[in-house]
């Protein structure tokens, strides 16, 4: 366990700094990560590899990561899952993994990750309600764990779901939200190589507040897509249901790309405001699909976007 005063070196280490150490660090031998030494005591390492699908944008600090959060089983302000996910129980985990699958079954964490490349994914994150950050993930692709399960070929879709532990989750003890909270892919965006499962981030195990033990990541997406603290994952044939989708189906679609061209029936999509940027930096554009296009446009070819939200 880390204790409150053990500060670790992404927390007591400028940005600047960490970034070129970063650089250093992939000179020698390409590996991010490997800085204990540097640390003193320190929640556990991972190693991960850098990858070329990494923004070079500076990413924000752990302090912003960590306390600007949106966890609704921990309660709804931006506050609340920093000070009330320490309680919960992230180990032992598993993930139930089933439906159209070769091998389905109920998988402890360590066998979910055995055998998956870790890298370090330094992704754009852009919430529906119009902030956004730049998060280094440590993660690997969801492909390479269905890969490994078997989708049979009757699956189009994959849907994801939340651990329910009231005890442990205080905001489940209101019907804020349907719980579990649920999410789901088109089988294509789930095999893409930038959709991630997370487990860490700053070269460290997942924070709570961020979804630990284990979170998906999609980044062309709204945040509200990225579903945290997974417990289960399966292949379907129909289109599964979305938390947001079902509590307000003219305001969150199944897609929810990103897409500065579509706003929301509230607000204006057209750009956004970085956390951690300061007060003086102003608003920037928002980009199509979260700045990634190139990398998935060609997925929704045909697709009406503005109906297809
Ligand atoms: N289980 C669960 N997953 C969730 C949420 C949630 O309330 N519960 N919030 C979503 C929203 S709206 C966003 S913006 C991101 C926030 O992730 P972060 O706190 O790591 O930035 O998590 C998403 N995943
Ligand atoms: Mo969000």
């Amino acid at each position: 366990m880390r204790r409150k005063t053990d500060l670790t070196w992404s927390d007591v280490t400028p940005k600047s700094l960490w970034l070129s150490r970063r650089g250093l660090l992939a000179g020698a031998g390409g590996l991010a990560l490997g800085a204990g030494a540097l640390a003193g005591p320190a929640a556990a390492r991972i190693e991960a590899a850098k990858s070329p699908l990494s923004t070079d944008e500076a990413p924000n600090s752990f302090e912003d990561i960590t306390t600007y959060n949106n966890f609704y089983e921990f309660g709804t302000d931006k506050g609340d899952p920093a000070a009330n996910a320490a309680a919960l129980t992230t180990d032992p985990w598993a993930i139930e993994i089933g439906g159209m699958v070769d091998r389905p079954g109920t998988y402890d964490l360590a066998d979910v990750v055995k055998g998956q490349p870790i890298e370090e994914r330094i992704y754009r994150f852009r919430c529906v309600e119009a902030w956004s950050m730049v998060v280094p993930w440590i993660g690997f692709s969801l492909s390479g764990l269905l890969n490994r399960v078997g989708v049979q070929s009757g699956a189009r879709y994959v849907a994801f779901e939340t651990l329910v532990r009231p005890e442990e989750m205080p905001g489940q003890t209101r019907p804020i939200l349907d719980w579990p909270y649920r999410e789901g892919l088109r089988l294509d965006e789930a095999m893409h190589p930038l959709t991630i499962l997370a487990t860490g981030l700053y070269g460290e195990e997942m924070p709570k507040q961020n979804g630990a033990p284990i979170r998906l990541v999609v980044p062309w997406k709204y945040g509200f897509k990225s579903i945290k603290s997974i417990v289960k994952i399966s292949l379907v044939a129909d289109q599964p249901q979305t938390t947001w989708n079902m509590l307000q189906p003219s305001e969150y679609g199944f897609y929810s790309n990103v897409n500065p061209q579509v706003d929301h029936p509230r607000w204006s999509q057209a750009s956004e405001r970085r956390i951690g940027a300061g007060i003086f930096a102003g608003r920037q554009d928002t980009l199509m699909f979260n700045g990634y296009a190139d990398q998935v446009a060609s997925l929704y070819a045909g697709q009406d976007l503005a109906k297809d939200f």
